[in-house]
């Protein structure tokens, strides 16, 4: 059995102890931190046999825990990230790896010093049923070479950490790490479009069209609009020489009556993303659990999506395009995954 701590009880954090205690199989969580003391403590109420810890280092160091799930505040993950590498322990990191390129470099550096892949960062689209579908259509060749991908990254509203730049840290992170993953290059440059505001979105410049483009030419845009109030949707279409293949619709039920035809819609990332976490989780346990190496995004996808992600807010703060610039791929990470 896997014995996990986890840094971090906040949303996200309570979801993953929910499916690391209930759903998934091969780990038990032995300890919890938070800096709010006081939530980190209601929440090891429900967890026989977890000890609350006063610091995430503190955490890492207990030999109880053999492996370690960050899921605080993006610019608190590198010290983390970091501190479990030093103990050579598994990191499973929620996304972004960190917040800025320099913090990545030092977490590549400190792998490599390592010699061996320590750590998994939480790009769940990767595992989603959906996303993986829409990856088999592109490979099977069916609708030739993959031209175009557009996108839609709506969510109902924001948490109460996002900042004027969150809009792409946080949220479109997932489509630069998506499309990395989904085209299997590298993105070369990024610009934004910016539309009148959104009323909901107070001071953020919210929606936004972030537009990629990969290394073999390939264009992606993104619409991000995060307070859209009506619920969570992510749409994916790629448009090849051949034909266009899309996400289906998530929908389990369609109603029919009163002269519409209605879908309920997502309400968040949980509701719409459950599944897949699930898959990411289990196949993380399942890869550390017996001394092995995890499988899923690695440090250099974390450096990848942060140095996409620096440069589309360049983009935005400049309205220029911006090229992307990547350090030469470190041997441990040989492939993009
Ligand atoms: P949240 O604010 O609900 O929870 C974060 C928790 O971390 C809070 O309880 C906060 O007190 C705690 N915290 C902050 N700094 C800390 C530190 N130095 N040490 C220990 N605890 C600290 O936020 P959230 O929505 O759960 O997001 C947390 C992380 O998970 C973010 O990086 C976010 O981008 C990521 N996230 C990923 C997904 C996904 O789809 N993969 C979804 C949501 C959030
Ligand atoms: C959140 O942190 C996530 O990662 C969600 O998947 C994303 O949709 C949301 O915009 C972010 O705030």
């Amino acid at each position: 059995m896997l014995t996990v701590g986890v840094i971090g009880t906040g949303m996200i954090g309570q979801d993953h102890l929910r499916r690391i205690t209930r759903v998934l199989a091969g780990a038990t969580v032995t300890a919890v931190t938070d800096v709010d003391a006081d939530l980190a403590k209601r929440v090891a109420e429900g967890l026989p046999g977890a000890v609350v810890h006063q610091t995430g280092e503190e955490l890492i160091a207990d030999p109880a825990v053999d492996a370690v799930v960050v899921c605080s505040w993006g610019p608190t993950h590198e010290q983390y990230v970091l501190a479990a590498i030093a103990a050579g322990k598994q990191v499973f990191c929620e996304k972004p790896l960190a917040t800025t390129e320099e913090a990545c470099r030092r977490i590549v550096a400190a792998e490599v010093a390592a010699g061996r892949r320590l750590v998994q960062v939480g790009y769940m689209r990767r595992y989603d049923a959906a996303y993986r579908a829409l990856k088999a259509a592109i490979e099977s060749g069916e609708i030739g070479n993959p031209l175009m991908m557009h996108c839609a990254h709506r969510n109902a509203g924001v948490p109460g950490f996002y900042e004027k730049e969150s809009i792409i840290t946080d949220t479109a992170v997932h489509e630069i790490d998506m499309v990395r993953w989904m085209f299997g290059e590298e993105i070369s440059s990024a610009r934004v479009l910016v539309p009148r505001k959104n009323r909901n979105g107070g001071d953020l410049q919210d929606p936004l069209l972030l537009i990629l483009q990969t290394e073999g030419g390939a264009l992606i845009d993104v619409e991000l609009s995060v307070n859209i109030r009506y619920g969570y949707d992510i749409r994916g279409e790629v448009v090849g020489e051949d034909g266009t293949a899309s996400l289906g619709s998530q929908s389990p039920v369609v109603v029919r009556g009163g002269g519409r035809v209605a879908s309920p819609v997502p309400l968040d990332w949980r509701e719409r993303f459950a599944r897949a976490y699930d898959v990411e989780l289990q196949e993380w346990i399942d890869s550390v659990a017996s001394g092995g190496s995890p499988t899923g995004p690695s440090t250099w996808d974390g450096y990848a999506a942060a140095v996409v992600s620096d440069a589309a807010v360049e983009a935005l703060r400049s309205g220029s395009l911006v090229a992307v610039s990547l350090m030469e791929r470190p041997a441990l990470y040989e492939v993009v995954a």
